[in-house]
């Protein structure tokens, strides 16, 4: 066991039954020229924690524990995209039109997959997924179990969107949770910190947070 240096409290690490879950890096979301770009988001927010997200994937290589890479993308058919997410709002573009890199969050598409500075590496899990949370219409509930994790931290974007939202799908499902604070971003940093917020009051009512150093260092403890 180790033991985090962590916001509300100190988090018991037992990194036996830990995975790293690390949410959506993908180019569309990250890289200049892709779709968040297009629809006016600053992204070089995103792309300032890269850096430490690698950091901390290569603590869990290091440490030789789960690590599972997730993307938000769609069948080609679209046969996975409810009507009511592609329709919603005015965009300029839409889940499946032709994008800066392919169709946009199609799987296989250059723009939905991983930036090439956090690429899975061999025995590590790639799952995709076609909603916000990691856990809806995906098996990675039972791979989880399956390796008895009991305690997952979390990377990725965005902080308030596909990182909250499948946080608060583990805590429902009975898993630890922790978010590392600066392999996480949001193109609006007011809601990265309402989010993380949220999720650490009323003594970590979804979960925990600290920084990546405090994480690696208690990974090898
Ligand atoms: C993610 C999004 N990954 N913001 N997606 O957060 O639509």
């Amino acid at each position: 066991m180790g033991t985090i240096k962590a916001r509300p409290f100190d988090f018991a690490l037992d990194p036996a039954a830990t995975a790293l879950i690390v949410i959506d890096m993908q180019r569309d979301f990250v890289e200049p020229g892709g779709f968040g770009e297009t629809l006016g988001n600053d992204v070089t927010r995103l792309q300032a924690i890269i850096p430490a997200t690698a950091a901390l994937i290569d603590g869990f290589r290091k440490a030789g524990l789960t690590i599972v890479h997730t993307r938000e993308c769609h069948q080609p058919d679209l046969s996975d995209c409810p009507p009511a997410k592609r329709d919603r709002g005015n965009p300029s573009l839409r889940i499946g039109d032709p994008g800066p890199m392919g169709r946009i969050l199609i799987s296989g598409e250059t723009g939905a997959d991983i930036v090439p500075e956090l690429y899975p590496i061999e025995g590590e899990i790639v799952l995709d997924k076609p909603g916000k949370g990691a856990f809806y219409a995906t098996p990675l509930g039972d791979m989880l179990k399956e390796r008895g994790i009991r305690q997952l931290v979390f990377a990725g974007v965005t902080t308030e969107v596909c990182v909250q939202t499948t946080m608060r799908e583990a805590n429902d499902r009975g898993y630890e949770c922790i978010l590392a604070e600066d392999a996480t971003e949001s193109y609006f940093p007011e809601f990265k910190k309402a989010a993380i917020d949220m999720m650490t009051a009323q003594g970590a009512i979804v979960g925990w947070v600290a920084p990546v150093s405090a994480i690696v260092e208690a990974l090898h403890d």
